[in-house]
């Protein structure tokens, strides 16, 4: 499908999907969600797909939000459905067997900050800066910032700017813990996708697990989790690539992962 409101193209087991709205500082209408969720669909069902990168076209913005025309226009049925289906969409992200970096140049208030927080961790641009600034339109978080901000930084700093709506840059959300990695502006491509290639590199079915594990265990308690943990180990075991890795180990090589999910795959 040709989309109008996003780029999505795959390179070396790197997909990037760019949102791609720059007048409207590429804010999330029902257009743009709808192809996002398409190219989602490609991405899950492409086994050449390693690692998904997020980004935002044009020098100002990753996301400035969702589109505040058409959140205008709705009542309470129409908002409940247009965020689920948005909150529905982004939470996808996090059950991708793959990793997905955000990286974030310029404005991402508003759901442009929630997409960003369901990705598995952000880079940022010196210039980007971050926010949920809804309360000032009357409204809150609508695709899961109330729940996935407290839980990356804690419930205070997340209530102080849920409640004020004020902007972080970049060196802020660095220091506390929203971003892993601030870039000079024209360098944040280049170091996402160094990052990207690294884990593009590992096995498959490793990183499936590793990122499973990881966000399952941190909505359960800490036992459960750990039994989690264990049977996600287990299954690696059965994968090609295990033995490949701790073979390679064993014979001072360096391992070449297949990626292929079980033997029967080639
Ligand atoms: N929606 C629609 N259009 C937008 C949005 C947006 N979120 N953000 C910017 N634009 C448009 C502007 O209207 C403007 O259009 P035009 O040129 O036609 O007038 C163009 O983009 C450029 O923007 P500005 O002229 O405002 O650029 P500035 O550099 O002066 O300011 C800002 C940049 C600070 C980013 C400013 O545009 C701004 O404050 N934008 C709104 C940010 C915001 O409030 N975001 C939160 C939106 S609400 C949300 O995300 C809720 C998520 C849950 C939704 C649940 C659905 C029911």
């Amino acid at each position: 499908m040709a989309f109008e409101n996003i780029t999505y193209g795959c390179e070396d087991g790197i997909a990037v999907i760019t949102f791609n709205r720059p007048k409207a500082l590429n804010a999330l209408n029902a257009a743009l969600l709808a192809e996002f969720c398409e190219a989602l669909e490609d991405v899950e069902n492409d086994a050449a797909v390693r690692v998904l990168v997020l980004t935002g076209a044009g020098e100002k913005a990753f996301v400035a939000g969702a589109d505040i025309n058409e959140i205008n226009r709705l009542g309470p049925l129409g908002a409940k459905r247009f965020a689920r289906r948005g909150a529905e969409s982004i939470t996808r992200l996090t059950r991708l067997p793959l990793p997905v970096i955000a990286a974030v140049n310029g404005f991402a208030l508003g759901g442009g900050t929630e997409m960003a927080l369901a990705c598995d961790f952000i880079y940022a641009a010196q210039s980007a800066r971050f926010g949920l600034p809804e309360i000032n339109l009357g409204i809150i978080p609508g695709f899961g910032g109330t729940q996935r901000l407290p839980r990356l930084i804690g419930p205070a700093m997340a209530r102080e700017l849920i409640y004020t709506g004020r902007m972080v840059a970049a060196d802020e959300a660095l220091s506390i813990g929203m971003v892993n990695r601030v870039c000079p502006d024209g360098e944040l491509m280049d170091a996402v996708q160094e990052t990207a290639r690294v884990m593009a590199a590992k096995g498959r079915v490793a990183l499936r697990a590793a990122k499973q594990a990881v966000n399952t265990g941190l909505n359960v308690d800490l036992e459960s989790g750990l039994a989690l943990e264990n049977d996600a180990f287990a299954l690696c075991l059965a994968s090609p690539d295990a033995r490949e890795g701790t073979s390679a180990f064993l014979e001072k090589r360096p391992a070449v992962f297949s990626g292929h999910l079980d033997d029967d795959e080639r």
